[in-house]
């Protein structure tokens, strides 16, 4: 069983999408960034940078004890390698996958998590860095377009790679940018969208942010249990 601490962002969807895909059980628990959930002592326990998304597996494949795992991109990883899927067969595949891993976590999330706020949540217009994040992101729409041109996935087989950078497209309206513009970007996300595994991860905890959920004494005791074990 895998305790997902979650917040429906695109680096939660990411790894619900994993999970999904995986079709293993999970349990679900928010952390309300909205609300200082990050910060919480039982949650910093497990995650130092407070950020989401956490998982805490109660049963690792090698039989030890309960392993919590921060960043998302080593969850994908650590998923991965776990069951033997969705990250290749060799290292030659491996290396591939890691490329675009890694791009999306060093550039596609920090320059479209920019995007974002300097977009909806700056608490006044700032021109100059509305420019400079959106001509980046933009790039990098530009990059991911080249390299599905004559390709299904980002990394051979669908894989965790794909799964990292799909939810940041998802946002494409919040970065101000048209998927018509990249026209084989919008076909690898219309194929990714269609999967029932990406429908389903995009519902997880959706109506959290209306109902302003936050965690519990239930999801703090899992934490706790949890705490050493990373
Ligand atoms: N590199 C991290 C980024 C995680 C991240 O930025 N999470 C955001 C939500 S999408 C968060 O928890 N923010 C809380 C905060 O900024 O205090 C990962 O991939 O897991």
């Amino acid at each position: 069983m895998i305790d997902l601490f979650y917040w429906p962002t695109p680096n939660g969807w990411k790894v619900a999408l994993m999970l999904e895909e995986l079709g293993i059980p999970y349990q679900i628990h928010p952390v309300n960034i909205g609300q200082d959930d990050q910060f919480r002592p039982e949650f910093l326990a497990v995650s130092p940078n407070n950020r989401m998304p956490v998982i805490i597996d109660q049963a690792p494949a090698d039989g030890g004890p309960a392993l919590s795992v921060f960043e998302s991109g080593a969850i994908l990883k650590y998923l991965a390698l776990s069951h033997g899927r969705f990250y290749g067969q060799t290292v030659r595949d491996q290396a591939q996958i890691d490329q675009w891993l890694f791009w999306q976590h060093g550039g596609l999330g920090p320059m479209a998590g920019q995007t974002h706020h300097f977009n909806r949540a700056a608490p006044e217009p700032v021109p100059y860095a509305i420019a400079r994040y959106t001509a980046e992101t933009r790039r990098l729409y530009g990059v991911l377009n080249t390299r599905l041109t004559g390709r299904e996935f980002v990394a051979g087989d669908y894989s965790i790679a794909d799964m990292a950078i799909w939810p940041w497209i998802r946002r494409h309206d919040w970065q101000g940018i048209a998927l018509e513009e990249f026209p084989d970007v919008q076909r690898w996300y219309a194929t990714i969208a269609a999967r029932p595994a990406a429908q389903r991860a995009v519902e997880i905890g959706a109506d959290w942010r209306d109902r302003n959920r936050t965690m519990d004494d239930a999801d703090l005791a899992v934490l706790k249990a949890a705490a050493g074990h990373g």
